[in-house]
């Protein structure tokens, strides 16, 4: 591989983020800061942003009094903020309300139109006048599901993507790409629902009557496009651009891994690919749609309003907790439990016990015993004793599993594995007994003894370095080259 791109969904700034965006994107950044390490920072382009278009945003923005961008330009503070707070090393962060942006979206639109992949027809669907909300799907008693008042139905002239046209071409692209879509189950869900179903036209356009803060369509001055389609576009606009024929250029695209939350999928594994390959652009190489984190048996939304902050909780218990949590405590693909317990249970058994304590009492024996001072040797696998060895074999075995299991997109099972040389590697100290080794005078055993922890928690920093950075670079840091710097304590314990 010599590229790796990867992308986050672009999220709506009607609201400030929470728990769950955050976890898309730090799922993300410790994928590009793992990728960074195999194939280097620059051939590695990690994109995230907003997606600012919409009824949704209009409406938020009217009733603070603000025009839509004004609004818009706050918002986009309160992710900026939040994801240098998270240490997410996004390369590009792109707002649809860009230049950049519109010019691909109105290009896209005039080559759809001019090889009649758009056309002009009628749209039904019910319309709740008090919310302002336009409903497509016949909705259960006609009834609005945001207010429950009766709906009306109407309809408009508006412009349609000939989604139907191309079901065949994805069906038939999914039976050759079993990757395309993960997880596995994921895949089979879109293509059970591709064979079951007749896909219908998407209607890519409203009416300026109804909505104003959009892009409007090169070919008819009175419609907005639809905010989906739109957003979904800034995956190529923000890394390429078309040429006079029209053709795409990109050194990024296509894709390696979109990552999305399951509530997007159809948008990303059917619209997406049907999008690009009317432009004949090539699909991305992989959309893995992650699960859902809970709270209390329901979907942690702003519009259930039972939302976490990642800033309080990166605030009470560290930014890096807060992502081993999150990477640590479900495999990618399933829901999770949200709660507070969850993470001090977290906490004080794998961050304080574990691996503070082994850093903590390393920095000690070395300070003790050494005066601070690493003692510099060269150890081989032959010349030590059984236990130093199996440490060193796990050592190497971490190497290659990781990259394994990366491509499996497992960070929870990666960890595990970071943790059993943890494990490991206390118990070595406990075994060993470096306050016994140094009374009885056998210097030269606690030299290879520390040289072996050593090794281990490099290895350990190394490998955490995608998930939890800044403890990366602290124990690094603490061990120094060549003499310690003690710093602070990584995880003190919390008290329940
Ligand atoms: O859908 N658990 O934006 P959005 C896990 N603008 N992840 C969650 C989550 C939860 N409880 N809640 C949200 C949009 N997410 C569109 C996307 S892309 C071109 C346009 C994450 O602000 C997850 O990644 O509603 C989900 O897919 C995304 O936020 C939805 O963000």
């Amino acid at each position: 591989m010599n590229k790796f791109y990867i992308t986050t969904p672009l999220y709506y700034v009607n609201a400030e983020p929470h728990i769950g965006h955050a976890y898309t994107n730090i799922v993300a950044d410790a994928f590009a800061r793992y990728m960074r390490k195999i194939i280097g920072d620059e051939n590695v382009w990690f994109l995230t942003g907003t997606d600012e278009h919409g009824q949704k945003i209009e409406q938020v923005a009217r009733q603070m009094s603000l025009e839509p961008n004004d609004f818009t330009d706050r918002m986009v503070l309160k992710f900026k903020e939040l994801w240098e707070k998270l240490d997410i090393s996004y390369n590009d962060f792109i707002r649809t309300s860009e230049i950049r942006h519109i010019q691909i979206v109105e290009k896209v639109l005039d080559i759809l139109y001019r090889q009649h992949d758009i056309y002009l027809s009628e749209y039904q669907g019910w319309y709740c006048i008090p919310c302002e909300t336009f409903w497509t799907e016949p909705q259960e008693g006609l009834v609005c599901p945001d207010c429950k008042r009766p709906l009306e139905k109407i309809s408009e002239k508006n412009y349609f993507f000939k989604l139907s046209k191309y079901q065949d071409w994805l069906l038939g692209y999914l039976e050759k790409n079993h990757t395309f879509i993960k997880p596995e189950y994921r895949y089979e869900e879109v293509r059970s629902f591709l064979k079951l179903n007749k896909l219908n036209d998407l209607c890519i356009s409203r009416p300026k009557e109804r909505l104003r803060w959009g892009i409007t369509l090169p070919f008819s001055k009175e419609h907005v496009t639809y905010v989906w389609f739109d957003a979904l576009l800034n995956y190529i606009s923000a890394v390429g651009d078309f040429d006079s024929q029209g053709k795409y250029h990109s050194r990024w695209w296509p894709a390696d891994i979109q990552l999305i939350g399951k509530d997007i999928l159809r948008q990303h594994a059917i619209y997406w690919p049907i999008i690009l390959h009317a432009l004949g652009i090539e699909p991305p190489h992989c959309i893995f749609a992650h699960g859902w984190w809970m709270i209390g048996g329901g979907k942690m939304s702003k519009s259930k309003g039972n939302i976490v902050s990642p800033l309080d909780i990166g605030q009470r218990y560290g930014v890096d907790a807060l992502r081993y949590f999150l990477l640590r405590e479900v495999s990618l693909g399933m829901d999770g439990n949200f709660s507070e317990e969850a993470i001090v249970r977290r906490y004080n058994f794998d961050l304080a016990n574990d691996l503070g304590n082994l850093v903590y009492r390393t920095i000690n024996i070395i300070e003790r015993y050494f005066l601070g001072k690493i003692p510099q040797l060269e150890i081989k696998e032959e010349g030590v004793d059984e236990q130093s060895r199996q440490i060193i074999i796990k050592i190497e075995s971490l190497r290659k599993t990781d990259i394994m299991s990366i491509a499996d997109f497992n960070f929870s099972y990666i960890l595990e594995r970071v943790w059993e040389l943890i494990n490991m590697t206390n118990k070595y100290i406990e075994d060993k007994k470096p306050w016994s080794m140094f009374k009885e005078n056998k210097i030269e055993d606690l030299k290879v003894f520390i040289n072996v922890l050593i090794r281990a928690i490099r290895e350990v920093a190394y490998n955490l370095s995608p998930f939890m950075p800044a403890t990366s670079n602290s124990i690094l840091e603490q061990l120094g080259d060549r003499e310690i710097k003690k710093g602070k304590l990584l995880f003190p314990r919390i008290d329940v």
